[in-house]
């Protein structure tokens, strides 16, 4: 099979009128203490809509005053007023009732979102009415929080655990889908009992701002959610390292995470840190080629390559290798940029302007790489933060490409011989966030599921995730793991309790083992 690089320069981009937008109230305030705040000192900042290209919304240019007032309050409802008196089950219920909200409001969250991320409105509907499982789920476990009776060895001693508030939760969170990715933190750190302050990207404030709405519909007392917008390189170092705030939940690049890690680190806080993603998605001889197709294609187009998980190193066995690059090819030559508001749109823009640049970046990173372009490769006419499906073949494990995080359509293909040539190439990578393997092998399917350093591993499918399954990274795609039953305990201290009823004295000079 020969292989040509595709001449195509201009992809007939699909353009909503912006009359076809219509107009919201898009002048947000900041959510602090139960009341809706500007900034201090008043300063705003413009949201774009990378579809249009302009400005839809205006968001309070938070600063480190802010910070210290959203902490505040969170640190006084943690302990004073409602929250703390109420029973597990009374907490359990408010967040069942914010679920109930958020697909009450779902298709407006929707709107909002995909107004300032780009992401297909299609996904994001789904996206959001899925946020809602999340508070359903973790709504259910705020009663099933339990300690336990030790049978110490010791006479006369009843000895327990409690599992209490960590405290203040720092809840911070990227642009490809805020509220997604804040449900399972803030729902799991609500259900132990801990107040929480929410600081989403400074691209993509709005439907986090609009969310807080809902928990004031709700019922929950004041100051128990908080939502501050602002610039992660203003405020994000004073927010960390405040020292009322008790453990930081991130999701977002892996430089940012080493940072707040180091910053946390000098408080002593636990830090949970979603991070970045070089995931290898491993299509053998016997797969069934039609699924692993599609699982390719969603690996690395869906959300314009813009996700944690994105399959961006496709390794093919060497035997099916052309076969597969074709139907790639031919896949990519189909596929629909647009308006991400339009039902038949398949990709919409890349969700900020840096990051558009940084993914165009790498065309010539690959180029000089030596990679061989087959689809794509080049920028598009146009003014819109548009980037083509692009795959690259001949494509070597060591390369910039193949091994940092691009976060855009740009896809490697990278041959293999065998099974043992296929995982020392997939656990080649600083990363280990996610993996896919395409066989029908049996053996080969759980050998790989073991083998594989990856958080999680789809066996003939990709880009699946739900509330109950943990979701966390090996090597540097993270600290800890997010959703599913124990995510909660990462926002619990562990207190034991002893209590002495028998008659006997202490030893005042001799610990007592
Ligand atoms: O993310 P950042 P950016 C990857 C992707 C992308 C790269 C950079 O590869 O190209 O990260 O994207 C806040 N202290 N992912 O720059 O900086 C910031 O305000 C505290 C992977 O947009 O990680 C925002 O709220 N907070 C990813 C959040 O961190 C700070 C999703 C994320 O921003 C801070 C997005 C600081 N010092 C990008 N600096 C995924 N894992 O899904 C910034 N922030």
């Amino acid at each position: 099979m020969t292989l040509h690089t595709i001449e195509w320069h201009t992809i007939p981009v699909n353009r909503t009128e912006e009359r076809e937008w219509p107009r919201m109230n898009a002048n947000y305030k900041m959510f602090v203490g139960g009341n809706w705040v500007e900034a201090d000192g008043g300063k705003r900042f413009d949201s774009d809509n990378p579809f249009t290209g302009r400005s839809w919304a205006s968001i309070p240019h938070g600063t480190t005053a802010d910070v210290d007032a959203a902490v505040a309050a969170a640190k006084s409802a943690l302990t004073t007023g409602d929250w703390p008196a109420m029973s597990a089950s009374q907490r359990g219920a408010l967040l069942r009732k914010l679920g109930d909200l958020i697909v009450e409001e779902a298709d407006r969250l929707a709107e909002i979102e995909t107004r300032d991320n780009g992401k297909l409105l299609n996904e994001t509907s789904l996206q959001i009415r899925y946020t809602a499982q999340f508070y359903y789920y973790y709504g259910g476990m705020a009663d099933k929080i339990e300690g336990a009776v030790i049978p110490v060895e010791k006479p006369n001693i009843h000895n327990y655990t409690r599992l209490e508030p960590i405290g203040v939760v720092a809840v911070i969170t990227p642009w490809n889908s805020p509220l997604l990715i804040a449900a399972g933190k803030i729902g799991a750190a609500l259900a132990a009992g801990c107040t929480v302050v929410v600081k989403p990207s400074e691209f993509t404030s709005a439907s986090t701002l609009a969310l807080a709405e809902l928990f004031e519909r709700a019922g929950f007392p004041k100051g128990v959610l908080n939502v501050i917008s602002g610039f992660g390189h203003e405020i994000g170092d004073y927010f960390v390292g405040h020292p009322d705030v008790g453990c930081v939940a991130f999701t977002g690049g892996t430089s940012t995470g080493q940072r707040i890690n180091e910053v946390a680190a000098k408080t002593f806080k636990k830090t949970v840190l979603e991070l970045g993603g070089k995931s290898p998605n491993i299509i053998f001889e016997d797969a069934d080629l039609d699924n692993a197709i599609l699982g390719a294609v969603s690996g690395i187009f869906a959300a314009s390559g813009q996700s944690c998980v994105a399959g961006s190193r496709l390794l093919v066995q060497r035997s099916i290798h052309d076969q597969v690059v074709e139907r790639l090819v031919d896949f990519a030559k189909s596929i629909k940029l647009g308006d991400p508001m339009a039902p038949d749109t398949h990709m919409g823009p890349i969700a900020t302007r840096p990051q558009y640049e940084r993914v165009l970046s790498y065309f010539d990173i690959a180029r000089s790489d030596g990679a061989e372009c087959v689809v794509g490769g080049t920028p598009l006419d146009g003014d819109g933060q548009f980037v083509q499906p692009t795959i690259y073949t001949g494509v070597k494990n060591d390369m910039r490409i193949a091994q940092e995080e691009i976060f855009g359509p740009l896809l490697s293909i990278i041959p293999f011989d065998d099974d043992d040539h296929a995982l020392s190439i997939a656990n080649d990578t600083l990363y280990g966030l996610a993996s896919g393997v395409w066989t029908q092998n049996m053996q080969r399917a759980f050998r790989f599921s073991h083998a594989l350093q990856a958080g999680q591993v789809w066996v003939n499918m990709y880009r699946a995730a739900s509330y109950m399954t943990p979701l966390g990274g090996y090597k540097r795609s993270g600290l800890g793991s997010e959703n599913g039953k124990d995510h909660v305990y990462d926002y619990l201290h562990k207190k034991a309790v002893w209590m002495n009823y028998g008659e006997d004295a202490p030893q005042p000079f001799v610990q007592k083992l």
